[in-house]
């Protein structure tokens, strides 16, 4: 029963994690949909990146454990936005720049890079035993590969 219960999970993993990487056009049912989807998601992040750069910069007192906490959250809302950056997503009330489609391979790469490091930066919060020094060097590695993108794919 517990065998096939564990299986039931994989199986249940495997399903979501096929969703998640589906295209957008599968997922959203209008353009608008995948934009607001998108932006939503980087609220997300800047909120949880924006205590632990809060906190790394000194404009938040340090707590080990609450930037535990939002690393694990931003962790997961890093995955999400990608997949509703499909094609005909860039018009409409998005300051999204269309190099973003016409660089597809390099915009993935950029995407990948922020997700590497905020997975390095989860992965060092873990278990709330991260150094003050420690999460400086994670915001900022961090925080580098998110202004990489903006410079480059973000209307000012
Ligand atoms: C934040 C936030 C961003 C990034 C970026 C890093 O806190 O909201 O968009 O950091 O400014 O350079």
């Amino acid at each position: 029963m517990k065998r096939l219960l564990s299986l039931t999970s994989i199986a249940a993993v495997a399903a979501l994690a096929a969703t998640l990487s589906a295209p957008a056009a599968a997922q959203f049912a209008k353009p608008e949909d995948a934009i607001k989807y998108r932006q939503s998601a980087f609220s997300l992040q800047g909120t949880h990146f924006g205590r632990l750069a809060g906190m790394a910069n000194g404009r938040i007192p340090f707590d080990a454990k609450v930037a535990a906490d939002n690393a694990a959250v931003l962790e997961v809302v890093s995955k999400l936005p990608w997949a509703a950056f499909g094609p005909g997503t860039d018009v409409g009330k998005t300051s999204a720049l269309p190099d973003i489609w016409k660089e597809t391979a390099k915009f993935n790469a950029g995407a990948e890079k922020m997700q590497a490091e905020v997975s390095k930066l989860a992965a060092a919060a873990k278990g709330g035993a991260i150094t003050l020094d420690q999460l400086k060097a994670a915001v900022g590695a961090t925080g580098a590969t998110c202004k990489a993108c903006h410079d480059a794919y973000k209307e000012k």
